[in-house]
């Protein structure tokens, strides 16, 4: 029987050059995926695990954490601390950038990740996630300052997520198009189960919360009328909506089945920028969704291309299915009929 290939020999294949830097990435993104592998049975043990619920804490979100949360939180960070290929890291859950003092004068590289988005469905054993980043961190003896971290996604060396769904599965890109793996639990590897993955044009779904309708700009009502007016309306086609609660759930669908999933910036939203994270949350999806042939925005222009101004700064976003994304964009800024 054929054996897959592991993550490891993903990476190292893939490998352009004998940099320093590079090698510290495959062995960056190996660090991921362990610590991922201890949140996926972290996550797995669910009520038996006695780490549900609430953590009695806040972020510099102001949003209440899960105990699990935390817990992710300290895992990847004492990972990284271990292995010393991070200069720093920064986190949803953490106010500011978390220097690795360990890898000072040898780390060429800065993780931004979001340890486990979606917490809200943890409690209710539904699909949440890891979404990861990697950026070049300045000459090894610099400290890292928040200057440093402020990178347009472009400049991403790395994005993936972990999806703890029915099967574990790892999506990663590193440039060169997007593959995924799916964890074999019992030799605790990430096995290639897909590569080169595109996103299927055509497929009419789309994703946002429409409880926020009230909230919402024109050009969002109308995109979203659009589609709920099916074959009787403009677009000729029935449509229909998903949403997972979770960006790592509805994104995974949107890059293995098409449409599009939006949180745009509303009315309720507009003063604090949006609700999802640039550094990331938006930035690695968007790097992913463009890997596989689609389009990220935040309304007005790519994603990718967005020179960030906080660690925790929030940006609309609309991504997927490139065609759905120029449909919306057309309509924010005019430029369609
Ligand atoms: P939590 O991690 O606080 O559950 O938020 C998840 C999230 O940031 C993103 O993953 C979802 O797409 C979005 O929020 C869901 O937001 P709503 O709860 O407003 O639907």
């Amino acid at each position: 029987m054929a054996t897959r290939i592991a993550l490891g020999q993903y990476l190292r294949n893939s490998r352009r050059t004998a940099s320093i830097e590079e090698g510290q990435l495959i062995r960056l993104i190996e660090d991921v995926a362990y610590a991922s592998r201890i949140l996926a049975a972290m996550v797995g043990h669910g009520a038996l695990g006695e780490v549900l619920g609430a953590a009695g804490s806040r972020n510099v979100q102001e949003e209440e954490q899960q105990q699990l949360d935390v817990l992710a939180n300290d895992v990847v960070l004492e990972t990284i601390r271990r292995s010393r290929h991070a200069r720093a890291m920064i986190s949803e859950e953490m106010d500011s950038v978390a220097e690795v003092e360990e890898a000072r004068g040898y780390g060429r590289l800065l993780l931004l990740i979001d340890p486990l988005d979606g917490s809200g469905n943890i409690d209710i054993n539904l699909p949440i996630g890891t979404i990861f980043s990697v950026l070049e961190a300045p000459m090894a003896s610099q400290a890292i300052l928040e200057q440093h971290v402020l990178q347009p996604g472009r400049r991403q060396l790395a994005a993936g997520y972990v999806l703890y769904g029915p099967s574990v599965v790892l999506v990663l890109t590193v440039g060169q198009g997007v593959a995924m793996f799916t964890l074999n639990r019992q030799v605790g590897e990430y096995l290639l189960v897909a590569d080169q993955l595109r996103i299927p044009p055509g497929r009419h779904e789309y994703a946002i919360n429409s409880a926020n309708e009230r909230f919402w700009s024109d050009d969002v009502r109308r995109y979203i009328g659009e589609c709920q007016a099916g074959k009787d309306g403009p677009l000729g086609v029935d449509y229909s909506m998903r949403w997972t609660g979770a960006m790592v759930g509805d994104c995974h669908r949107v890059l293995l089945r098409g449409g599009v999933f939006m949180y745009p910036v509303d009315a309720r939203t507009a003063a604090k920028g949006g609700k999802l994270r640039l550094l990331y949350e938006a930035n690695p999806m968007a790097l992913l969704m463009e890997q596989a042939g689609g389009a990220a925005s935040d309304g007005q222009r790519s994603i990718l291309d967005i020179q960030p101004t906080g660690l925790h700064q929030r940006v609309g976003v609309v991504l997927g299915d490139a065609e759905e994304v120029g449909r919306l964009v057309g309509y924010a800024t005019g430029t369609a009929p």
